[in-house]
């Protein structure tokens, strides 16, 4: 059975805080720092079984994980088996579509990131004070190259992302978890996440058993542009006010609605009772009853959610062909094997009156994403490469994700966003989501953890 108390606690579960600083680090000092991470990091690295019972998780929690280069800073020359990670993210840049390294982040361009640190806490405070206990100790060991803090958005906007979606309802669960899945949830083997266990089928050092790949990347979100969009945009449905056929848009954009409400069981308004509710809010495969799959050629399938929706493009469910049926728990078999576990965290400020009025961002916000899986090419690289800047996924005529879906900074053809009129195709001259880079790590288990990075 899994150990839970080796697996570092953001993987499975999220390190769910407030506040959250991702400290980006080099090696300069490879024998002390192997030294101080036995003796000074190792004993704060929070464990998921710390975080299991959600009351009594500690305030302040730390993970770490290391890039390809920070494995060669420390001598451990063990072939991983996982091409993306070894050839690092700026590498990887073609395949992910970015356009160019102009909008990344300077210190992800390069190779000088050996590690991050992901510090979690409730307050700003607690965070820092971690922090400087943690520099102090290290010393000289490692130098700092970058950091970006992220925050939960205030008020009633917590677990938001910068454009106002709930975010955080639909991550897979593994095989063998002894929580319940939640409807709809897709239950995976355990191996697509965690490195070394059933369902991971390429050949892995020993030691990097129980651990997962993290793939970081810094997304600005231009919000006023992408409500000045929806504004512009109205889908002209029978009985619907402009607002709400703006608020219509953005909601098959994404596949859900504000709320969380997902657009495929509440097609034409929110419905913030369905999108709090875990037991309903992602309880759907987009077949419809009666249907064992998904007609992907009958237009009425996408009445409801377009094929091109964020989540429908990042997971196709029943598109795939492969319903598998519901369980007895109503959690869904996997149907594919590109599934990740997202753990990402608002960062930058509230948009300001200033720019709402100008409908231009002026100060930088986004997401610091964070996702988990065992193989970057089935996972994150997949979505983002093959579904979501793929136009001919999941048909022909699907065109991109509008959210994440990128084209080298060019224009981006979308279609079934307009329900009046499904074969309309809607062109983005806009990328909402603008990549500043990032880099790909693997976050060892805490056994990996206290021999093979501190030996
Ligand atoms: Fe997405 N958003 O607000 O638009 N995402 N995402 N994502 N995303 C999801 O269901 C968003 C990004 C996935 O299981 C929700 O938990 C934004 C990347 C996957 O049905 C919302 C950014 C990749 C899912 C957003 C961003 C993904 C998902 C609904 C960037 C992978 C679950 C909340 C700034 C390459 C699909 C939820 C499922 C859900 C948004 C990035 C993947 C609201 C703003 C880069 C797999």
């Amino acid at each position: 059975n899994l150990n839970l108390t080796d697996v570092q606690a953001d993987i499975l579960l999220g390190m769910k805080k407030d506040k959250e600083l991702f400290f980006f680090f080099s090696i300069a000092d490879a024998k002390t720092f192997k030294a101080k991470l036995k003796t000074v990091v190792l004993p704060l690295v929070t464990s998921t079984d710390q975080i299991i019972n959600r009351t009594t998780e500690p305030d302040t929690m730390l993970n770490i994980a290391f890039s390809q280069t920070g494995l060669t800073a420390l001598n451990i020359t063990d072939n991983l088996g996982d091409a993306p990670f070894a050839g690092g993210q700026l590498k990887d840049i073609g395949n992910l579509n970015d356009p160019g390294t102009t909008n990344w982040v300077p210190q992800f361009v390069g190779t000088s990131i050996h590690g991050v640190i992901l510090l979690a806490s409730s307050s700003v405070d607690n965070v820092n004070t971690e922090l400087a206990t943690l520099k102090t100790k290290l010393g000289s060991s490692i130098k700092e190259v970058y950091s970006l803090e992220a925050a939960a958005r205030p008020g009633t906007q917590q677990g938001h992302e910068h454009f106002g979606y709930l975010d955080g309802i639909s991550n897979p669960s593994v095989e063998g978890f002894q929580l319940t899945p939640f409807p709809g949830q897709a239950v995976v083997p355990t191996g697509e996440i965690l490195v070394g266990e059933s369902g991971d089928k390429v050949q892995r050092p020993a030691w990097a058993k129980d651990g997962s790949f993290l793939v970081f990347r810094q997304l600005e979100q231009l919000v006023p542009e992408f409500n000045k969009f929806l504004m512009d945009n109205p889908i002209r449905a029978p009985g619907l006010t402009a607002r709400q056929g703006s608020d219509l848009l953005g909601a098959r954009m994404i596949g859900r609605w504000k709320s969380g409400a997902p657009v495929f069981l509440s097609p034409l308004h929110d419905d913030p009772v369905l999108g709090g509710d875990n037991q309903r809010n992602n309880n759907f495969t987009y077949v419809e009853p009666g249907q064992t799959r998904t007609d992907l050629k009958d237009p009425a399938s996408e009445s409801k959610c377009p094929f091109s929706a964020h989540i429908r493009k990042t997971r196709p469910r029943a598109d795939l062909g492969l319903p598998e049926g519901n369980s007895n728990d109503g959690s869904i078999k996997g149907s594919s094997n590109h599934h990740i576990v997202r753990g990402g965290i608002p960062y930058g400020p509230e948009v300001s009156s200033d720019e709402a009025t100008s409908s231009k961002t002026k100060t930088e916000r986004g997401l610091a994403f964070v996702a988990y899986q065992s193989n970057i090419g089935n996972g994150f690289q997949f979505l983002q490469k093959l579904w979501a800047n793929n136009a001919g996924f999941v048909t022909g005529t699907t065109g991109f994700d509008p959210i994440i879906g990128a084209n080298q900074g060019s224009a981006r053809d979308v279609s079934g966003l307009d329900l009046t009129n499904l074969n309309r195709t809607i062109t983005l001259t806009t990328d909402f989501v603008v990549s500043r880079g990032g880099e790909y790590f693997f976050s060892p288990s805490l056994s990996a953890l206290s021999t093979k990075f501190s030996a």
